[in-house]
């Protein structure tokens, strides 16, 4: 975090967000502890070591309990937003444990043996950036609803670059908001500021946003705009209207306002995590029509009494909205039987490595049974 977070008038650990869960969560972990321990928050996190907060800025090194935790699941080293536990030792600092995650942002690992990747942790809302002059692409404002929403934290839409889209920025806005039902929309443009002291009153003191979108959707931009500065470079972009991926790495920076912000790097495609029910929770719109369907496991496709059918012939609801819901339900339970598979790959692996005394005894006298059959 940049040296900002000193200059702030009220509780130090307030104003990184500090709050009863997380003291909670810190006095759990401290009571466990021979050590003494400190909190504080990871502004930037690295292999083996971290940047930490308490809340002036630390190095710290990863201890090894956490590095083997680390070792053992990737998920569970410390990451950008993590409130962690640390402790002197020498003149050097420790992160002793990484306390309990609430709103976590975290890119679902596709290959069969790869890891989840946490990408931002401590967060209470994520600010989905969408350029008002490239689309919009509703799948993707979509998938990153239902990632949001699966990590426990509360999405909010800016629709960006508004002077960009001319006439048609009312056309785009709809689209937006039908893909998004109950969720807050703000439409905002860093050269111009329209929208920017709405947005601005929106981050509150004390709480933690994420940026998320397309790299040259203009996060660092809007974040550089309401800061009234240059917190974050910015990048043109590219001929085909593709960004530069100017940002490239994951930083937490406190606003004027006191608001914490994560702007990460820009994101093309995501895939939705194992849990439907993030999904669900953003097709709301089309769960509220299928909880009327005669049937309770109506599949919604030629069943009588179909609530769901039958707005979409009436034209209430758009059938690509509806395909598209079933495609990330899919998704989400595809990516759900990949990570039970992983996870008991992985269990399997752990309880291989043990050392087992009681282990080694038995293959040692494994090949005698055989003699004797
Ligand atoms: N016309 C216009 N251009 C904008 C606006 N906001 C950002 N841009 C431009 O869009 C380009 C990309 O902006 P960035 O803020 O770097 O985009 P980003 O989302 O941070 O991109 P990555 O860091 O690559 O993920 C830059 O050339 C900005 O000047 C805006 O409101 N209006
Ligand atoms: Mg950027
Ligand atoms: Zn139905």
């Amino acid at each position: 975090m940049n040296t900002r977070v000193t200059d702030t008038p009220s509780h130090p650990l307030t104003a990184l967000g500090w709050n009863s869960s997380v003291a909670a969560a810190f006095d759990s972990v401290s009571h466990a502890s021979e050590h003494l321990l400190v909190p504080g928050r990871v502004s930037a996190a690295r292999r083996g070591g971290s940047v930490v907060n308490l809340p002036e800025e630390v190095p710290a090194d990863h201890s090894p309990a956490v590095l083997k935790a680390a070792r053992r699941d990737p998920t569970l080293a410390p990451c950008t937003g993590d409130w962690v536990a640390v402790r002197r030792s020498g003149d050097a600092w420790l992160v002793e444990a990484v306390l309990e995650r609430s709103g976590t942002l975290v890119r679902q690992g596709i290959a069969k043996d790869s890891h989840d990747q946490v990408l931002a942790a401590g967060v209470d809302h994520v600010l989905i950036c969408e350029a008002a002059d490239q689309g919009p692409n509703m799948g993707r404002l979509e998938r990153f609803l239902s990632l949001v929403r699966t990590g426990g934290a509360t999405p909010v839409v800016a629709v960006t670059k508004a002077e960009l889209a001319g006439d048609r920025l009312p056309e785009v806005v709809e689209l937006v908001r039908s893909v998004s039902p109950g969720v807050d929309l703000h439409v905002v443009s860093a050269h111009t500021g329209e929208g920017l002291p709405e947005l601005a009153e929106r981050l509150r003191p004390g709480s933690t946003w994420v940026l998320l979108g397309t790299s040259g959707a203009g996060k660092s931009s809007l974040v550089n705009a309401i800061a009234g500065g240059d917190l974050m470079d910015t990048g043109e972009v590219r001929g085909d209207k593709r960004g530069r991926h100017t940002t490239t790495h994951r930083q937490l920076l406190l606003l004027p306002g006191g608001a914490i912000v994560l702007d990460i790097p820009g994101v093309r495609r995501i895939d939705v995590p194992g849990d439907t029910e993030g999904v669900d929770r953003t097709f709301s719109d089309v769960t509220d029509l299928a909880e009327r369907c005669r049937f309770r496991d109506c599949a919604h496709e030629s069943e009588p009494g179909c609530a769901v059918r039958a707005a979409v012939d009436e034209g209430e609801l758009d059938l690509r909205r509806l395909e598209r819901w079933n495609r990330l339900r899919r998704e989400a339970e595809r990516n759900r039987s990949r990570g039970d598979v992983r996870l008991r790959a992985e269990r399997i692996r752990h309880w291989k490595n043990a050392d087992r005394p009681g282990l080694r005894v038995l293959r040692t006298r494994r090949p005698a049974w055989r003699c004797r059959r």
